[in-house]
């Protein structure tokens, strides 16, 4: 049995999504595709050599006999409305983040599952998968450096083409709120942002680099950089400072050249690269938890969750305040999915 699976979206994620799927994993094809760029989703047929229909749009694609599963990989303000038709349809459904781009949003849609009654939506919170963020979870939920404290992360990516208004913390930042949540087993109670000093190589009217500050639940203090026009490199770092020793993310492994007196090291520059392994397992354990009826990975409150503090984090930006968090109580049927965030 192979899962048949319609794809929302033939842009980069979506390619890269179709490619890995198709020539990497196993026990899954794509049957089914659409995009807004006709053009680009025959392309994508083509390139990749799938036995995939390009369907007019994407309830089209959710409403195909032939589709068992949908993957939404369009812009972030679409997504609501593929993820409510999916779970409408009945069909299991992995959304790339978002899952909207408001908590109300993000809300609809976990009413909607919780009113179908079983989990059917898995958010694309890929860092959860990574070797290194593994790690460093053994590492803090082991005890070896004490009670957490303080993280100091940096999200740094090498330009930012498509970003406009808030989408540094609305589609950048969502990585941190959610793995963090997820390193630390806690949850947010307040948010603030620092604008440092502007890059000059920003887009015009975009802010960054920003700097947010997070408080959890249990007191530990989150600070964050978030500079998505750094030039030099996509660089994702998180130290966790405990009561008695400090944890680091390992870099990813790369050679060490000692050549004309330096000693040097290469830096990924792509997203793609950074997390290839990480969306690689995240695609598998979907494929395979889909096909025995189950749905254990990020979730529709997780997505939720990561909204309500993403629109803190708007607000203490537009306010210059501490935002707190309101953080409504998880429904029961999300217990079941604990396991996961604990492992
Ligand atoms: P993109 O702009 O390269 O691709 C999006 C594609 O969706 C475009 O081809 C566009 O024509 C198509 N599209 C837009 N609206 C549509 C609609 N209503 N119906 C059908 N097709 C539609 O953008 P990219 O970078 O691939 O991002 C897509 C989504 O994936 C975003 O939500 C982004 O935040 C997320 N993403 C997640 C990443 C991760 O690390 N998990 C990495 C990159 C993107
Ligand atoms: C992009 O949308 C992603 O989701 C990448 O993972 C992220 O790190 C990058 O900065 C965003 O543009």
């Amino acid at each position: 049995m192979v899962l048949k699976i319609g794809v929302i979206g033939t842009g980069a994620i979506g390619q890269d999504h179709i490619r890995r799927i198709t020539h990497s994993l196993t026990g899954a094809e794509i049957v089914a595709v659409t995009d807004v760029n006709k053009e680009q989703a025959y392309t994508v047929v083509e390139r990749e050599n799938l036995n995939a229909k390009v369907y007019e749009n994407g309830h089209d694609v959710i409403e195909a006999d032939e589709v068992d599963a949908v993957i939404v990989t369009s812009w972030g303000p679409t997504h609501e409305e593929f993820v409510l038709a999916s779970i409408a349809a009945g069909k299991p459904v992995f959304c790339e983040k978002p899952l909207a781009t408001t908590a109300e949003g993000c809300k609809k849609i976990v009413d909607a599952e919780i009113a179908h009654g079983k989990p059917l939506v898995q958010v694309g919170f890929m860092r959860r998968y990574d070797k290194s963020y593994r790690q460093l979870k053994k590492v803090v939920d082991a005890g070896k450096v004490g009670d957490p404290l303080m993280v100091h992360c940096a999200h740094r990516a090498p330009s930012a083409p498509g970003f406009s208004g808030d989408m540094a913390l609305t589609d950048a930042f969502v990585h941190e709120i959610d793995v963090l949540r997820w390193l630390l087993n806690d949850d947010y109670v307040s948010a603030q942002v620092i604008l440092p000093r502007n890059t000059r190589l920003a887009d015009k009217g975009l802010q960054d680099p920003h700097i947010v500050l997070l408080e959890t639940k249990q007191g530990i203090r989150i600070d964050t950089e978030i500079f998505v026009n750094c030039q030099y490199g996509y660089d994702i770092q998180c130290q966790v400072v405990g009561e008695t020793g400090t944890a680091n993310l390992p870099e990813p492994s790369s050679v060490t050249i000692r050549s004309e007196t330096k000693l040097s090291t290469d830096i990924l520059v792509d997203w793609k690269d950074r997390f290839i392994d990480s969306y690689d397992v995240e695609l598998q354990e979907w494929i395979n938890s889909t096909m025995k009826g189950e749905m254990n990975g990020p979730s529709a409150w997780d997505g939720y969750v990561v909204a309500v503090t993403a629109d803190a984090c708007v607000k203490a930006k537009e306010t210059g305040g501490i935002v707190p968090i309101e953080m409504p109580e998880r429904p029961a049927f999300y217990d079941k999915l604990d396991a996961f965030i604990k492992a």
